[in-house]
């Protein structure tokens, strides 16, 4: 697994330049799948020295999330299942653009540093628990680069446990329950068994108001990835009179027509859903996308052009779970005023307008708004007891404080509304966003309050018309944000255009920011009509120009 002899999945040898130069992303390295073998080798090498030095359970997820079958990437995952920490991202910047030659040297230096801490840990016998744990999802180059992540752990000798074909969040789970055993099993059933067993629990203790709209028929849409085979066996868990869900795309073209990032940008149903609301309406249905990390509801959208979804995507998932938190605090609250509990909402600046005005106006609470990638929505709902944090695209999950901990989950409290919140904290998937416990955790809350699609999209706020355009540009590097990518410093004089162009609009908002994953700048505009959005769009589109 050298630069030089980087043998791919098809037993070809697709050699990598020496001085080519790779970056750990918001999504850690992803590339065309040929590329991956000599990365995914020492990134696994990295993530033993992590877990020595750590003496914890390292996480190696080799998925390429909603990219096509032929890309593949990696990334790692730190002891409490979070994502990799920042000052190790650059390490692993350096090991992977090292050349071979020098690779020795560098990995030399690596050692020297961490064994100087961990050493005298190793001395007293006290390394027990490191380990690589390591997942692929379906992927045919996955396998091959599972096999180079084993070379990668053994060159320092570190236990290496291959946890198979899972969900990006599965693995995250897993990481967490290796380091914490009374968190979960860490197999692929202990997830299953905490995950459902909490939605029973919960689902017995609510109660569905008198003239209730909700269905629990739902119609998912997996991409043709990972959540096929691993949401059916989270499934037998749960008795059908509970939920009553039918698999879509379970064995096609992985992300091909189908899955949450294509529903989200095409606003489109997805390969096999009836198209239209006409003839035999699909009143309820989700996507994931291709690792299960992301999820977003829809419908067939009414007097629309044929195909278009009405989408509920992450900002109404986030709405939904925070208008439900809020019920139970707030009864919490009025009890125990000296012990409250702290709720926060974060977003990025893609979040639809009215979702942000109906957080600060109907739950009294600021929405955080920071920089597109999940590592920074996590680390800023980190701050709060109850911190709820949603990408437009799907990406989200809940996170609890030790505080939380100590007020809900190790008192066993008499009160029905703690013992819902205490479940409902593990129905979800603390560690990363996940489409499956998003999705029981939806569920249980619209069943809680009654709901149906219509109920969700109409109680809660309307969307503001909005448009995504995405703009080709030769160096994406020249444009610079501030105020979590809301306001352009860089071109100079660009952002006063932008200002000028949006004040021509009434209910208007718009931004313009480089994509950290494509070469291109995205223009998104929100305006008071589908149209007027749509000439905002197109004139800040000439503004990049
Ligand atoms: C990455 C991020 C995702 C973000 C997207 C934005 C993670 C795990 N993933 O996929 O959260 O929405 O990038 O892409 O952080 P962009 O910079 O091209 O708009
Ligand atoms: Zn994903």
């Amino acid at each position: 697994y050298t630069r030089a002899g980087n043998t791919t999945h098809t037993g070809e040898v697709h050699s990598i330049p020496q001085d080519e130069q790779f970056a750990y992303g918001t999504a850690g390295f992803r590339f065309r799948a040929e590329k991956l073998p000599f990365i995914v080798y020492r990134c696994a090498y990295l993530a033993s020295l992590r877990a020595r030095q750590l003496d914890s359970a390292i996480g190696v997820m080799i998925t390429a999330s909603h990219n096509p079958a032929q890309d593949n990437g990696v990334k790692l995952v730190d002891p409490s299942g979070d994502m990799l920490s920042s000052q190790w991202e650059i390490y692993a910047t350096e090991v992977i653009n090292a050349s071979d030659a020098d690779l020795t040297k560098v990995i030399r230096d690596f050692e020297k540093n961490f064994q100087r801490s961990s050493q005298s840990k190793i001395a007293r016998g006290l390394i027990h628990n490191a380990k690589v744990v390591c997942g692929i999802d379906t992927r045919v180059s996955g396998p091959h680069l599972m096999e180079a992540a084993r070379a990668g752990a053994a060159l320092f000798n570190v236990k290496f446990v291959d946890i198979g074909v899972v969900s990006t969040p599965m693995l995250h789970y897993s990481v967490k329950s290796f380091n914490e055993p009374e968190f979960a099993d860490p197999t692929h059933q202990g997830y299953y068994d905490a995950i459902s067993g909490a939605f029973k629990k919960l689902y017995e203790m609510t109660q569905e108001p008198d003239g209730s709209r909700y269905q629990p028929e739902l119609i998912v849409d997996c991409a043709n990835g990972v959540g096929a085979p691993r949401f059916r066996e989270l499934l037998k868990q749960i008795p059908k009179e509970m939920l009553s869900i039918e698999l879509r795309n379970e064995n096609g073209e992985l992300n091909h027509g189908c899955g949450a990032d294509f529903v989200k940008i095409a606003q489109k149903m997805p390969a096999n859903f009836i198209l239209t609301p006409d003839a035999a309406p699909e009143p309820k249905c989700a996507s994931f996308d291709g690792d299960a990390d992301r999820i977003l509801y829809f419908r067939a959208k009414n007097g629309c052009q044929y195909g278009t979804a009405e989408l509920f995507d992450g900002d109404r998932i986030a709405v939904l779970f925070a208008t439900y938190i809020k019920e139970q605090l707030d009864i919490y609250t009025a009890s125990k005023p000296r012990n409250s509990l702290k709720m926060g909402i974060v977003q990025t600046a893609y979040a639809n307008g009215s979702s942000t005005r109906f957080v600060r106006e109907h739950l009294k609470i600021e929405p955080i708004i920071v920089p597109t990638g999940v590592k920074h929505l996590h680390e800023a709902a980190s701050e709060f007891d109850i911190g709820v944090y949603f990408e437009a695209n799907g990406h989200g999950t809940i996170v609890f404080s030790k505080h939380f901990d100590s007020v809900v989950r190790r008192n066993a409290s008499p009160l029905v509304h703690l013992r819902r919140l205490h479940l409902f904290s593990r129905v979800i998937n603390e560690t990363v966003g996940d489409a499956f416990a998003d999705l029981l955790a939806t569920e249980i809350v619209l069943r809680h309050f009654g709901w149906s699609m219509d109920d969700w999209n109409q109680k809660l706020y309307q969307d503001v018309p909005n448009v995504q355009i995405k703009v080709p540009v030769a160096d994406r590097s020249i444009f610079k944000t501030t105020n979590a990518e809301q306001t352009l410093v860089k071109p100079d004089g660009l952002q006063k255009r932008i200002d000028e162009e949006v004040a021509k609009y009434k209910d208007s908002r718009a931004f313009i920011r480089p994509s950290g994953t494509e070469n291109i700048v995205r223009v998104y505009a929100e305006a008071d009509t589908l149209e007027n959005t749509h000439r905002l769009g197109k004139s800040l589109e000439q503004v990049v120009l």
